[in-house]
């Protein structure tokens, strides 16, 4: 999940180890908390057929997380033989370079704690069942995760290169809020989406937004809104054109855009290839 908060963060940061990582302590949670977590689980499922991409699904089938908050530890050694990926606990929100370097060291950061009851159909921050259920599922496919590999060390460039807003804009229209193209219509594959309930049939059905195919410029110059459903989707092809747009180096593409205006969430070009919902 992305969208900087300007309150204080919930998490616990006093324990922290220097890459931010922090211990699950799975014997923490409270059965209400796990019963949360199987409510939230069940209102997702029931949802995901129709609107879940193929492979999210594929990954889903495999794994067995439903009866209650998951252990990382169990996780990672499934995870690992997949992709090489492991997911790292963490408080919540980390700053952009740590973020990024764990990414680029297939490490994926799964905040700890989960949301109160009352947040079951919205919240700010990532929590637990944002990360993990949004996000996991697809770091067992191959070539998102080589994408997202790729794109934590884009990111460690662009630290350098003062352009983390660029890239923060791929990771929204992407990895959070990304559609795909299937036989059988547009689906998702965006963690902001699969983790949230009204969002999920939104995307895909509403009238609304604006559906537009993908093109990296494109998305890195428009402009995104963390506190409400989003105005504009960007559809791929397959992850294949996600990992292909990030081969080459991003130094000109940032030049180019500095000299480009930013796009409201809401914008609409001549240009632009929509796509009907
Ligand atoms: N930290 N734990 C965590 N999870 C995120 O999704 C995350 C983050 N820090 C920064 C961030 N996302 C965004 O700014 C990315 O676009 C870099
Ligand atoms: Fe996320």
């Amino acid at each position: 999940m992305v969208g900087q908060t300007d309150h204080a963060l919930r998490g616990n940061y006093e324990n922290i180890r220097a890459d931010y990582t922090v211990d699950q302590d799975w014997h923490g949670y409270s059965a209400a908390e796990h019963t949360l977590w199987k409510r939230l689980y069940a209102r997702q499922s029931a949802l995901l057929p129709r609107y879940a991409c193929d492979e999210f699904l594929a990954s889903l089938a495999t794994l067995n997380f439903s009866t209650g908050i998951p252990r990382f530890d169990e996780i990672n050694p499934k995870l690992d033989a997949a992709t090489g990926w492991q997911i790292v606990a963490v408080p919540g929100l980390l700053p952009d370079d740590v973020f990024f370097n764990h990414l680029a060291n297939r490490r994926f950061p799964v905040t700890v704690w989960i949301r109160n009851p009352d947040e079951f159909d919205y919240i700010v921050e990532p929590d637990i069942f944002h990360d993990f259920f949004g996000h996991v599922p697809l770091l067992f496919n191959k070539t998102f995760a080589d994408y997202l590999e790729a794109y934590g060390k884009g990111g460690v460039k662009a630290k350098g290169l003062n352009a983390l807003n660029y890239l923060a804009r791929l990771y929204w229209y992407t990895v959070e809020f990304g559609l795909i193209e299937t036989p059988h219509g547009l689906r998702t594959y965006g963690a902001g989406i699969l983790s949230s309930g009204g969002e999920l049939p939104y995307c895909i059905e509403s009238e609304k937004p604006n559906r537009i195919r993908f093109d990296l410029l494109r998305v890195m110059q428009s402009q995104y809104k963390i506190d409400t459903f989003q105005e504009t989707y960007f559809v791929i092809k397959d992850f294949k054109q996600l990992f292909d747009a990030t081969a080459p180096d991003f130094t000109p593409y940032y030049a180019e855009l500095r000299g480009r205006t930013e796009l409201s969430a809401s914008t609409v070009l001549a240009t632009d290839a929509l796509i009907a919902g």
